[in-house]
């Protein structure tokens, strides 16, 4: 045979041996095996019938077997009983809160695998893989059955079954983005008992690797720094190679940098990542990036104003949020709908303690329709805080709703839906404020006809107004009075009043009232009063709030310190409160001098994180919890506010603010938008109830989801936190939409166009 034949029939052998091993150690890593059943049921549903008995528990679903094990691990144990007839039976294992799993790299090569033992006649089962996609005619859709005979004969002893996807899919429309769970069934009359252990999707694939070149896909301000990134798994580029920035529309090379290595191992990604600096390219234009080696980057802009559009989308998206109001289609174009939830002007207590409160209006919260007082507040306060910081940023007419022209900046129009919302939930009697109105249907709003609730009861307590809530509306009340007041004096004040006797109530119940369990449950309130407490000093002078916040924001100092939320977060606002007093009239020296202590530390701090972060973020690798866009964003907040109060004007807020803009645009380990309708490869599936539902098939512009999760979904198949995520609408620990989360949004992008 000749050498070079020889060495062409040997190229599988010495690849594995050669680049697979190095593969494993400076690499792609082996993707994770993704559980379904290990020692716990998440979701999981299970019965019987014509004759066939399934065993079930409490679920019903399938019994956990703790005495037949392998491996340290229990079992499922499937046991029919009963006469042969037509009998059925049948269960359904989902996971994690029944979000999706992504199966897409595992199609290929990957399988079910589990351990079966069992006996010899309950063979003949059906077993198959189910999706859900809300924008597809069939919303469920099951693979190709395959019968567990095909795959082994079962006996007393456990043996390990594979069952290859490809079995599953191949001529089949199943969505593996969103296979959502596992169904298993009789496909006969069988009766008898068999266990199954540790099932799992494995596949002996490595993560695919995301496009290399990441870019922010809207695009940069010509004036701002311009560092485009480039990574990979293996060290595919190198120090000095040349990067190209190229003309869209000619494809000339307009400019010509060398790439610098950033570091051999990122953490959040677990790849190589080199950056590309352009900087000093300035000129206005769409471009993109090429590097020998990569596909070429998606397209950007560079210029002034370049986030002019996205900034009224993102601002548009509390329209498209507003409960109690018809969508037209002048406003609201393919997105009209009619008045959602229209029971909620005769909304009901849950606790039935009074007739009906009208608990109209406001915004939904997210994905699902509550609408909740706290997380309102925060929305509130971020846009507010961008209004009061770059109101040049903001004009009457600016987002085509229906209050444009009424010469009030739209923004505040838009935050006035939410505060006459706020001021229905407080109760007039004592000040306090209920919590919530609650009661998600899954149906587009305007078919949401059933009774809504003001969630007031737990247990024996009922009209219960915690007061934590209640402490954040009175600080969210205090602070739009001062910033309406310019507009509508007489609105102004009756926010003021609200928030007054709101705090009258705080001061009734010192020892304070806990909150009724369920979504933003806080028992903490003292952060909610020191804000609270602020902004009504701000918003009155009155030395009482003065003397409240001067013998409280002490014990808040290990806010600087916290490592949770970097900032604030929904039931964490000691750090607002500081905000609010920084930037108040007749301040007490020593309260500020304190603040400005310490900030500058804290500021040192998020920008270290910044400059050690390859993505620029001030996120850690333990940021990327649920909703981790959110923090990188009031990181910035906060910062740009704290640089108000001290004086400091270094550059340096904007330099972070713009990575972090960057990153949330598309240059991330994903290279993936998390805002819809901006980016050639941004989310186009934000779990929501009503976009999923409304049959169209696309969502509004302007959606900012949570982004990368690493903590409580299992079920996504990257290794590496920052790339746990993926666009599905049954995945909404990532993929779902906040008006908490697009306001720091807001902000950012304001103080970014201010400049
Ligand atoms: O943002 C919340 C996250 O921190 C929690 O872990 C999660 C589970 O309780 O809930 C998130 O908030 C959701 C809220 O409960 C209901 N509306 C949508 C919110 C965003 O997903």
């Amino acid at each position: 045979m000749r050498p070079l034949r020889l060495l062409l029939l040997l190229m599988p052998v010495i690849w594995s041996l050669i680049v697979v091993p190095s593969f494993a150690q400076d690499g792609a890593p082996q993707l994770r095996d993704l559980p379904v059943f290990a020692d716990q049921r998440h979701g999981m549903w299970a019965g019987s019938g014509n004759g066939l008995n399934l065993a079930v528990d409490e679920g019903p679903a399938l019994p956990v077997d703790e005495d037949v094990t392998l491996d340290g691990l229990p079992s499922l144990r499937i046991e029919v009983t009963g006469e042969c007839c037509d009998g059925w039976w049948a269960t359904v294992i989902a996971n994690e809160n029944w979000e999706a799993y992504d199966l897409r790299p595992y199609v290929a090569n990957g399988a079910l695998e589990f351990n079966i033992r069992g006996d010899a006649n309950i063979d003949n089962l059906g077993i198959n893989l189910r999706d859900h996609v809300n924008t597809r005619d069939t919303v469920e859709l099951d693979a190709n059955t395959v019968n567990l005979a095909q795959y082994v004969s079962l006996s007393d002893e456990w043996q390990a079954v594979r069952i290859p996807l490809q079995d599953f899919v191949t001529d089949s429309d199943f969505e593996p983005r969103q296979m959502f769970l596992i169904s298993i069934n009789n496909a006969g009359d069988v009766l008898g008992t068999l266990w199954i252990n540790n099932l799992r999707f494995t596949s002996p694939d490595v993560e695919p690797q995301v496009a290399a070149i990441k870019v922010n896909q809207v695009g940069y301000p010509a004036d701002a720094e311009k560092v485009a990134l480039v990574s990979s798994f293996t060290p595919d580029f190198s120090d000095g190679q040349a990067f190209f920035v190229l003309d869209a529309m000619t494809g000339a090379v307009v400019y010509t940098g060398e790439l610098a290595l950033m570091t051999d191992f990122d953490t959040a990604s677990g790849e190589h990542v080199w950056s590309a600096d352009f900087s000093d390219f300035t000129t206005e234009g769409t471009y993109f990036l090429n590097v020998e080696g990569a596909d070429e980057s998606p397209r950007f802009r560079i210029g002034a104003g370049v986030y002019d559009d996205l900034l009224v989308d993102i601002m548009r998206y509390y329209y498209l949020q507003r409960q109690g109001i018809e969508l037209a289609s002048e406003y609201a174009g393919p997105f009209a709908r009619g008045i959602g939830h229209p029971l909620d002007s005769v909304a009901e207590f849950r606790s039935g303690i009074a007739s009906s409160q009208d608990a109209s209006g406001g915004w939904y919260d997210a994905g699902d329709y509550g609408k909740y007082v706290n997380a309102g507040a925060l929305a509130v306060s971020d846009l507010l805080w961008a209004y009061r910081m770059f109101p040049e940023q903001f004009t009457d007419g600016q987002s085509n709703i229906p209050e444009s022209g009424n010469g009030v900046p739209d923004l505040l129009d838009e935050v006035r839906w939410e505060l006459d919302w706020m001021l229905k939930m407080q109760d007039a009697a004592s000040g306090g404020f209920w919590s919530r109105v609650s009661g998600t249907e899954d149906v587009l709003p305007d078919a949401a006809v059933e009774t809504r609730y003001i969630e007031d009861s737990d247990g024996s307590r009922t009209n219960v107004m915690p007061t934590a809530n209640s402490a954040s509306a009175v600080a969210a009340l205090a602070m739009a009075s001062t910033i309406y007041d310019d507009f509508d004096p007489e609105f102004a004040a009756t926010l003021l009043t609200a928030a007054e006797a709101g705090w009258a109530y705080l001061e009734a119940n010192p020892d304070g009232v806990d909150s009724i369990p369920g979504p933003y449950m806080d028992n903490e309130d003292e952060d909610n009063r020191l804000w609270a407490s602020a902004a009504l000093y701000n918003a009155t002078g009155a030395d009482h709030y003065n003397q409240y916040y001067l013998s409280n924001y002490q014990s808040f100092a290990d806010l600087w310190q916290s490592r949770i939320d970097n900032a604030y977060g929904v039931g964490l606002m000691g750090m607002v409160g500081f905000m609010e007093y920084g930037m108040s009239a007749n301040t007490d020296q020593a309260a500020i001098d304190w603040f400005t202590e310490q900030y500058g530390p804290w500021r040192a701090h998020m920008i270290e994180r910044s400059e050690t972060s390859a993505w620029g973020t001030t996120l850690l690798d333990e940021d990327f919890y649920w909703g981790s866009n959110g923090p990188a964003l009031y990181t910035m907040v906060t910062m740009a506010v704290g640089d108000t109060i001290t004086g400091q004007n270094d550059g340096a807020t904007l330099r972070v603010a713009q990575q972090t803009v960057n990153y949330i645009l598309g240059q991330n380990p994903l290279r993936f938008s998390y805002v819809s309708g901006y980016g050639i490869d941004s989310v186009r599936h934000p779990h929501s109830t009503m976009w999923s539902k409304d049959g169209i098939d696309a969502v509004p512009a302007g959606v900012m989801v949570g982004g990368a999760n690493a903590f409580t979904n299992p079920l996504l198949y990257s290794s590496y936190p920052a790339k746990r995520y993926v666009d599905s609408d049954h995945a909404w620990s990532v993929n779902e939409h906040t008006v908490y989360w697009n306001s720091p949004l807001v902000f950012t992008l304001a103080m970014i166009q201010a400049g």
